[in-house]
């Protein structure tokens, strides 16, 4: 096995039933470590993940596992009422330590939880076909309507101002100001454009604090491959990495299935030409997302989906141009100029979304039949 950590003693730590057999890297997430165990139970192969949170990037695990305990917790309690005969497949379930915690601390101070392993489902970088885009997005809809309701306190923010995206571009411009990397003069040409984009940066932001978009509790990284679909049926099965889940706007949840979905190519991709936005694949994603959230969206919140897919491209492309910057602290990178490659992609998409904004709001229009609404002009 490659890797650094011990994961037959990590695995040891929780309350799981069997014998170790092994544990290989899993997944293709740029944040945490991420195992996939298989232990014999008496004779049958069965399989967790084992994964160490980031605790570089998330400061307090013990609150981010607090939210995650009490968001599966309800989820599990309503899927259970709606008699869901599935419902550790539907949400994700947390395997406990032996001495009864969340989540486990090694000797080196990592923070490892586990979870039952989804099986029969997957997880897709770039999604194929239109109807893999439409059930993405009703099970993030769904997802959203569902936690909205969660009772008790706000949840913690794990991340602050995680997409407050004028903060973002200051800590963009924060990184070329110090150019920690010397590597400012080979990005050129994307912080110009990054400037010229500088007045549209805060409208997301602005609107929250004019009362006109409401906070609401949202996932925050609803990334194509953050949602599990069933290999056969192609359902949404689980939405999963809910490390950000808090309060938050619903349209950055909309905006990022946007950026990931319909992107013809990989978030890397190098040859610009395969990059490009997938109309069809925009119109599968508000018919599916509008399915499950058009009864708690509001108008205004309609108004700005297609917006939302701009913003937030351009919102994850300033943070790996930032990162890129600072000399890849944040995301895992795995050859020379990865985020600077990515946050290429990023931006050849924001701006296809710009010069094709009136089709992508005739789309939304299309697919809703209320009659006052109106495009506001922000
Ligand atoms: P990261 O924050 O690094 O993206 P994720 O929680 O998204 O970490 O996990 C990484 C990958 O591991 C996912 O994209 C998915 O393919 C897989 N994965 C995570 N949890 C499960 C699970 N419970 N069952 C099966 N696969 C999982
Ligand atoms: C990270 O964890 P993962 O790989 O699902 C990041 C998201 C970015 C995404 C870009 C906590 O998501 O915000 O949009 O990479 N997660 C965090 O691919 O920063
Ligand atoms: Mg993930």
């Amino acid at each position: 096995m490659n890797t650094k950590f011990d994961l037959r003693a990590i695995g040891n730590a929780f309350a799981i039933h069997g014998d170790f057999s092994a544990a290989v890297p899993h997944g293709s997430g740029h944040i945490n470590d991420t195992f996939a165990a298989t232990y014999n139970q008496a004779g049958r192969a069965v399989r967790y993940i084992h994964q160490r949170v980031n605790h570089n990037i998330f400061k307090s695990v013990p609150a981010l596992m607090e939210n995650i305990v009490r968001v599966t917790e309800y989820q599990r309690e309503k899927l259970i009422e709606t008699g869901e005969p599935a419902a550790s497949r539907r949400a994700l379930s947390l395997v406990p330590t032996r001495d009864g915690k969340w989540f486990h601390r090694d000797a080196d101070g990592n923070f490892w939880r586990t979870y039952l392993f989804i099986e029969g489902a997957s997880t897709h970088d770039v999604i194929e076909t239109e109807g893999q885009a439409e059930k993405a997005a009703q099970g993030f809809g769904a997802f959203q309507k569902l936690v909205a309701a969660l009772p008790g306190e706000r949840l913690h923010e794990t991340i602050p101002d995680f997409h407050n995206t004028p903060a973002r571009f200051s800590q963009l411009e924060l990184a070329i100001g110090k150019d920690a990397a010397h590597r400012v003069a080979k990005a050129k040409a994307e912080i110009d454009f990054c400037m010229e984009c500088k007045p549209w940066v805060g409208r997301f932001i602005e609107l929250n604090r004019r009362g006109v978009l409401p906070e609401r509790v949202t996932h925050n990284d609803t990334k194509l491959n953050n949602v599990m679909l069933d290999d056969k049926t192609h359902e949404p099965v689980c939405v999963i990495d809910l490390d950000t889940v808090m309060p938050g706007l619903a349209l950055y949840d909309f905006g990022d299935m946007v950026r990931t979905a319909t992107n013809s190519a990989p978030e890397d991709e190098r040859d610009l030409t395969k990059t490009f936005v997938r109309m069809n694949i925009f119109r599968a994603l508000v018919r599916g997302y509008l399915s499950t959230a058009r009864d708690f969206l509001e108008p205004a919140e309609i108004n700005q989906l297609a917006f939302a897919g701009q913003l937030i491209t351009f919102e994850i492309g300033i943070r790996f141009l930032a990162d890129y910057l600072n000399g890849d602290v944040y995301f895992k990178v795995h050859r020379e100029g990865h985020n600077l490659d990515r946050c290429r992609t990023q931006f050849q998409l924001a701006r296809e979304m710009q010069r094709r904004m009136e089709e992508m709001e005739d789309i939304v229009r299309g697919a809703i039949s209320n009659a006052e609404t109106v495009i506001l002009t922000a």
